[in-house]
């Protein structure tokens, strides 16, 4: 069977890149409430207040750099595909970081804060500076429709139906710096144990579904990750 490796990735990969985590402690959902910053109504209620939210966050990843843990998982991408696996990097995060480190079989299924979407034509644009309610839609040129591309709690991930295509042939699946504690990602372990792959947790501590995972390695990211990939590519294709 074709080594084929699914790795999944949370708010805990870019935590060293100053980005902020959720749910630890000082996490962004103990500063701000998700339910007027991070679901449709909202949204609705107030766009400006989201769109401050957002904004604030687009400025906090222009000053941030991809970490070793990025450059890693980048790396291993590479090898383990010349080596003839099948790689896929699937991140709950909204920044660009991994792309930054060079990861390229990518899926961003809650979205990418450097994108943009009109609510009414469903225009895609990149965007690097502060969206606000007076803005028009290029496409459209509706005023006051656009938003950042972020899957809200409550909204359709991106690209479930192909994570939910590839998870029955993994081999290999990892959660790096992540709590496990939003669905459907949070599912995908158990999903991909079903599948007999063996199942690894990175993080800080074990998340809500620790205990469906095979291995675990606990630690800051930038330490374990790098070393894990050593180890998972040699164990793999040695
Ligand atoms: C949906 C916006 C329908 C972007 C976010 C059951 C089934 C399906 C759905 C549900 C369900 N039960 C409830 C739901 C609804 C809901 C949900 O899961 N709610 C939870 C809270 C109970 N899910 C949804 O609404 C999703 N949509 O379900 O649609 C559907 C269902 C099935 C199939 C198709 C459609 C939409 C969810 C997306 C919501 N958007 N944010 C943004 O602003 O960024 S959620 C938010 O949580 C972020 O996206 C974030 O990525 C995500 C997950 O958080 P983590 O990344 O894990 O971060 P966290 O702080 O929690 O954990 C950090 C971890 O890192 C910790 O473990 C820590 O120890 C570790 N760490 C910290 N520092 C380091 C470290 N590790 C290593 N090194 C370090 N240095």
């Amino acid at each position: 069977m074709t080594p084929s490796l699914l790795i999944l990735t949370g708010s805990g990969i870019s935590a060293e890149s100053g980005l902020g985590t959720f749910r630890d402690t000082d996490g962004i959902w103990a500063k701000f409430d998700w339910q007027r910053l991070a679901t449709p109504d909202g949204f609705r209620e107030d766009p400006a207040e989201v769109h401050a939210f957002y904004n604030a966050r687009r400025r906090g990843l222009m000053e941030a750099e991809p970490n070793p843990a990025h450059k890693a998982l980048a790396t291993l991408e590479a090898a383990w595909v010349r080596s003839g696996g099948n790689f896929t990097l699937v991140t709950q995060n909204i920044d660009d970081l991994h792309e930054r480190a060079g990861s390229e079989r990518l899926i961003h299924m809650h979205g990418e804060l450097l994108q943009s979407r009109c609510g009414a034509c469903s225009d895609l644009q990149a965007c690097r500076d502060d969206l606000s309610i007076t803005m028009s839609c290029r496409a459209c040129g509706r005023e006051g429709q656009l938003r950042p591309n972020v899957v809200w709690f409550g909204e359709m991930p991106i690209g479930v139906d192909e994570i939910f295509s590839i998870l029955p042939s993994v081999t290999h699946f990892a959660a790096v710096g992540t709590s496990g504690a939003v669905w459907p990602a949070a599912g995908f372990a158990e999903e991909a144990g079903r599948a007999g792959a063996t199942t690894w947790e990175l993080s800080l501590e074990a998340g809500e579904s620790g205990h469906v995972f095979t291995h675990a390695v606990y630690g800051k990211a930038t330490e374990t990750v790098p070393a894990w990939c050593d180890r998972i590519l040699s164990e793999t294709f040695a």
